[in-house]
């Protein structure tokens, strides 16, 4: 029986920082317990498959994501403090409401990352973004559009054995866990710390005769000096391994796809943010991730994240920072 009693609303309001983005990780972690239940009873309740659409970026949308981005739209319009909401599911950004009307935050997200594995019962996640409304409220929709080291909160919450909410407000790392006695996310672990090495390394390598030199260069390295491969395929479990146990996560341009797959602003900025506010590093290969400026909101980037030393090794054959 559980004897943990401190959870994530407690640990917040306990927080002088926080604010009202105490109310915006609320409604993100009220959302992310609703979507643990329909990634649950997905076979029951025959939502498993396509929707019949495709998003702005020309995927198929599966009804999960679907309904994992109305859920999440839901539990933010009723969050005064949120202005913005945007989506990978959605062509554009959503006003809520305006700063004049008191709303300081922009959330963006991915509502359901790694959402083609939901079928195989393989662990999927929500990956959030917050941000300041830092413009006027007369461009609010382009306020969402910032460089990820300007976010003031990012995580995820996955979807896998247990419900894990990994949380960052820019003060180091948290990570709670759902108790399905309390019906709350507790706190098991706060200051988590990415192991600064670890030979592993994770990526698609199915697509190595389209990487460039550099990273065939890195892969060949890896081969002989004794590492492992971990991937999932579903970004969110991926990085969360290498959150924990250390490693390199890659998800690289290739001559097909020069930017990638991932999502700078969904996927890249979060993620890069978690990893680095656990020490470890955040690259598109090119340099720093985080300070990519976006251009668009549904712009794509390179992706090399994890352990410090592993991230170097990478950026060492690659030529880049
Ligand atoms: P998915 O398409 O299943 O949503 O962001 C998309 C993503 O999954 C990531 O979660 C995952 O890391 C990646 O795509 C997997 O792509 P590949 O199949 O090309 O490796």
């Amino acid at each position: 029986m559980s004897e943990n009693l401190l959870t994530l609303g407690r640990q917040l309001r306990a927080d002088p920082q926080a604010g009202a983005l105490v109310e915006v990780i609320e409604a993100i972690a009220l959302a992310g317990k609703a979507v643990a239940q329909r990634v649950r009873r997905a076979r029951i309740d025959d939502v498993i498959g396509e929707a019949g659409a495709v998003n702005v970026q020309g995927e198929a949308q599966q009804k999960l994501d679907v309904l994992a981005d109305r859920l999440l739209l839901e539990c933010l319009r009723a969050c005064p403090a949120v202005a913005v909401y945007a989506s990978e599911e959605r062509d554009g950004a959503i006003v809520l409401r305006t700063r004049a009307a008191g709303a300081e935050y922009c959330v963006l997200a991915d509502p359901l990352d790694g959402s083609s594995n939901i079928d195989v019962a393989v662990s999927v996640g929500t990956i959030f973004s917050v941000q300041r409304h830092a413009r006027p409220d007369t461009e609010i929709e382009s306020s969402a559009v910032q460089a990820g080291h300007q976010q003031v909160a990012a995580g995820y919450v996955l979807y896998g054995s247990s419900v894990v909410l990994v949380l960052s407000l820019g003060r180091g790392v948290a990570m709670y866990v759902l108790d399905p006695l309390l019906g709350d996310f507790v706190l098991v672990k706060d200051g988590i710390r990415v192991p600064s090495a670890s030979k592993i390394y994770s990526i698609n390598e199915a697509y190595a005769n389209d990487f460039e030199p550099g990273l065939k260069a890195y892969l060949d390295w890896a081969h002989g000096s004794g590492y492992g491969a971990r991937y999932i395929g579903s970004m969110v479990a991926d990085v969360h391994r290498t959150l924990l146990k250390g490693g390199v996560f890659l998800y690289p341009g290739t001559v097909k796809a020069p930017e990638g797959k991932l999502r700078l602003l969904y996927e890249g900025s979060p993620m890069a943010f978690v990893i680095e506010q656990a020490g470890g590093t955040a690259s598109t290969g090119r340099g720093p991730l985080l300070d990519v400026v976006p251009e668009k909101l549904h712009q794509r980037t390179p992706v090399v994240l994890g352990s410090a030393g592993e991230v170097a090794h990478v950026l060492r054959h690659l030529g880049g920072r």
